[in-house]
């Protein structure tokens, strides 16, 4: 794609689009910005931008400015059916994301991550699987660096290892990894979606381009994930946490195994207990991750290796402290209901969970069960409470706390020693923190303040 002299605009103006317009910018475009922030919202971005050439449209966007281009970069938080780019696509301008952009211009290899939970995980994991084992290899994506951000670095025998969201899929064309992973598709993000059909659509853009010389790597246990098998031109390969899969990777008698076919000799990776992450799901996470390492040529050995010594990702079931023997933990990470499932299914039972936060058409009556089962107290907080809690009503005693501060000192307050604080709080964060890692800070900083009033009292 030559982009010199190309009239291109990109829109918004966060990490993805002030990377992708410096790019374009050194490619020799004519680039433009436009975001709905007002000029004074981005003046720590303006200066470099300004200084490169760069023109920004700032406080909205004009549709002169959207129709004047040769093509169009859209970050990945900006909807498709955003007025001005459903007019200039009905007209057939080029309408791209910073994925497709970047992944247009990246050299070598790319092994792409995607699925509603798990992504992080798995992503940091497979990067440093490929690291251990030696191979020349860049992470980034949705985990936040800009895939843009990795051309620069990238080589003929390199590898990309990207988390790819549905947000910067939905934009794709020729994206083409040479390994895609899809972990799990349950609901998220309908409030941009609009339904479960188009969410999955978007995510199985991950594997459109693959042909059969690629590989799909799916959930055996997912019944989401397994459909899209039937839609593949790749070579599918399953994991699974209950039985033996002919190409893939799975766990058997408390072991993580590994064949590559029917023919191909089965390899033993690890063995379960030396998995140094709770939870069922981040043994999923490990099986994608020790399948696609295996796939793109790491040895057992640097697998075994970067497994054992792998630690949580923060803000993914994080462990965070123990304070009068009971135990916090932060997976605000866990930004949709199926996430905080699986973090309340880490754990048997005595459960304090903080939910809540900015909703996003969740159905949350679907974590009952579980609540029932392991649950002692919810703890709500942020714009989502109120459905929370109409939707919980007679599930468990619920407590409406407003705020982080309120929620972790009342769930300290009530829980028994060899209980557990679980901030997992099932919304996005947008109501009340800047994004979930300014949330599980704060929730941080909050469980060390009890840390240090503890020590006081002690004294
Ligand atoms: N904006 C507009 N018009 C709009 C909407 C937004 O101008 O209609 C502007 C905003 O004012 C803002 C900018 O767009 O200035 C924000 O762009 P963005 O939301 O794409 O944010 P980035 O900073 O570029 O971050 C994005 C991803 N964000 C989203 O997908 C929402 C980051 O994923 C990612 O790490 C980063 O690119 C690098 O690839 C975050 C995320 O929340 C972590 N992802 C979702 C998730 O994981 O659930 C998908």
């Amino acid at each position: 794609m030559e982009l010199k002299g190309k009239k291109v605009l990109v829109v918004g103006l966060g990490k993805s689009g002030l990377s992708a317009a410096l790019f374009l910018r050194r490619q020799g475009a004519q680039v433009t910005v436009s975001d709905v922030r007002s000029a004074q919202a981005l003046s720590r971005e303006l200066p470099a931008l300004l200084e490169a050439g760069i023109m920004v449209e700032s406080g909205g966007h004009g549709l002169l400015t959207f129709r004047r281009q040769d093509l169009i970069v859209v970050s990945p938080g900006v909807p498709l059916d955003t007025p001005e780019l459903l007019q200039v696509r009905a007209f057939g301008l080029p309408v791209i994301g910073e994925l497709e952009l970047a992944a247009r211009y990246l050299r070598g290899k790319i092994l792409a991550i995607t699925g509603s939970n798990g992504k992080t995980t798995t992503t940091t994991l497979v990067g440093e699987i490929l690291a251990a084992a030696g191979l020349p290899t860049q992470v980034g994506g949705n985990i936040g660096v800009p895939v843009v951000e990795l051309i620069d670095g990238s080589r003929e025998d390199s590898w990309a290892v990207l988390e790819v969201s549905s947000f910067q899929l939905e934009s794709t064309k020729e994206f083409h990894p040479a390994i895609a992973v899809i972990l799990n598709i349950t609901p998220d993000h309908l409030d941009r979606h609009g339904t479960f059909e188009k969410y999955v659509q978007a995510k199985e853009r991950i594997f459109q381009a693959q042909g059969t010389e690629d590989a799909l790597v799916l959930n055996a246990g997912n019944a989401g994930a397994v459909a899209a098998a039937a839609r593949s031109h790749a070579r599918v390969y399953l994991f699974s946490l209950e039985e033996e899969v002919e190409r893939g990777a799975w766990v058997e008698a408390g072991h993580v195994y590994f064949r590559d076919g029917a023919e191909a000799a089965v390899e033993m990776i690890l063995p379960l207990a030396a998995i140094p992450l709770k939870g069922s799901h981040n043994v999923e996470n490990i099986l994608a991750a020790v399948c696609a390492a295996r796939l793109a040529g790491a040895p057992v050995e640097a697998i075994r290796n970067a497994v054992c010594a792998f630690k949580a990702v923060e803000h993914r079931l994080e462990f965070v402290t123990t304070v009068n023997a009971v135990d916090f933990y932060n997976d605000s990470k866990a930004t949709n209901v199926d996430a905080s499932a699986k973090a309340v299914a880490a754990f048997p039972s005595g459960i304090h969970l903080i939910l809540g936060g900015k909703d996003k058409n969740s159905n949350y009556a679907d974590l009952s069960d579980l609540l029932r089962a392991r649950v002692r107290a919810v703890y709500t907080i942020g714009s989502a409470a109120a459905k929370i809690e109409g939707q919980l009503r007679g599930v468990v005693p619920i407590v409406s706390c407003e705020t982080m501060e309120r929620a972790v000192r009342t769930a300290a307050k009530a829980a028994l020693p060899a209980e557990v604080v679980l901030l997992s709080p099932a919304c996005s964060s947008f109501d009340q923190f800047e994004n979930y890692e300014h949330r599980g800070r704060v929730f941080k900083e909050l469980v060390v303040e009890l840390t240090e009033m503890d020590s006081l009292r002690k004294e």
